[in-house]
């Protein structure tokens, strides 16, 4: 079957990401991104790589007329705010994040999509979750605005998949990081400005303590991650809630050190804000057998891999 994709949230970290790697898949016309940022255009080559639509996700009609007009079947609904935005303004956090989501459930059963996407995240978890090996079904008790439109929108994807029979998929994404957009009000941001800060000043006040330890992943794991579960045959989908991910987990002093090996001089301190309660609510190391086991997830990149390529593409991207 023809696939005609429709990515919301397409401007954002992963959406950045996600729709290049859709159109280079599946073709740059059937790939249709919906970003919604004020203040932010889309870069020329963003716009002109295939199909752009500015607009809301939580206005429903105007998506049911992206539907229509592009016959799309397949959704990744990436709209989101993140953990730290979302303490700053918990109504706008549940405004975008469970509205949009709704919204998109209910025109994905009447439009009889195929398969829809909803990115979940470790922020489901909270300090009563255990802390290490953090198994797949476990206590969600989180005590962010964001973590719990993850639980709720979980809960919401696993409903319509019972009720409506709509192929629902979703995972939970450990902190990702990347180069091709700048941090954007996560709490696991630092693993990704001390790349920014370490190449253009040499130095980089970190936000959480030293032993901070959150699991991680690179960008392009996460990325092959999302199409993979997304590609796999429908009995293969055990889990209808969100399935745990996971890469690699280490400290901010790990990381800060890492950094190191890398780029000369660089000095990195540790000055804890209002984050360190979301990263200290959060576990340490997720077990991620399931994804593993119920649909070959494997991911490749380890620490010295990943800060070998961010340095190398943020150089490229911010040294002029
Ligand atoms: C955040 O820090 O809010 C996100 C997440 C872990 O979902 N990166």
């Amino acid at each position: 079957m023809q696939k005609n994709i429709l990515v919301t949230g397409a401007m954002g970290q992963i959406g950045s990401e996600l729709v290049p790697a859709l159109r280079e898949k599946f073709g740059k016309e059937n790939v249709v991104a919906v970003g919604f940022i004020k203040d932010k255009e889309p870069s020329e080559e963003f716009k002109n790589s295939g199909p752009y639509e500015s607009i809301d996700a939580r206005n429903k009609e105007e998506i049911r007329a992206l539907i229509e007009k592009y016959q799309i079947n397949t959704i990744y609904h990436l709209v989101g705010v993140l953990s730290a935005v979302g303490e700053k303004n918990p109504n706008l956090a549940w405004d975008v994040n469970m509205n949009s989501l709704k919204n998109i459930l209910d025109l994905a059963v009447e439009y009889k999509i195929d398969r829809l996407f909803w990115p979940s995240s470790i922020a489901c978890f909270g300090p009563s979750t255990p802390l290490f090996d953090t198994p797949q079904k476990t206590i969600l008790e989180p005590t962010t605005m964001y973590g719990v439109t993850k639980v709720s929108g979980e809960l919401l994807c696993q409903y319509y998949f019972i009720k409506y029979g709509l192929d629902v998929r979703s995972l939970r994404y450990p902190g990702i990081i990347s180069w091709k957009t700048p941090p954007g009000g996560g709490t696991t941001d630092y693993a990704v400005a001390i790349y920014y800060n370490a190449i253009e000043k040499g130095k980089y006040d970190c936000f959480v303590k030293e032993n901070t330890v959150l699991p991680m992943m690179y960008m392009d794991d996460a990325v092959n991650a999302t199409i993979k579960l997304m590609e796999v045959d429908k009995e293969k989908i055990k889990v209808r809630t969100a399935y745990n991910l996971t890469a690699i987990s280490f400290s901010a002093k790990e990381l800060a050190l890492n950094v190191s090996k890398y780029i000369e001089n660089f000095v990195c301190t540790f000055n804890p804000d209002e984050r360190q309660k979301i990263a200290d609510s959060w576990p340490k190391t997720i077990d991620d057998n399931c994804a593993r086991e119920d649909w070959g997830w494997q991911h490749k990149f380890d620490l010295d891999q990943i800060s070998i390529d961010m340095i190398k593409n943020l150089k490229n991207k911010l040294v002029k």
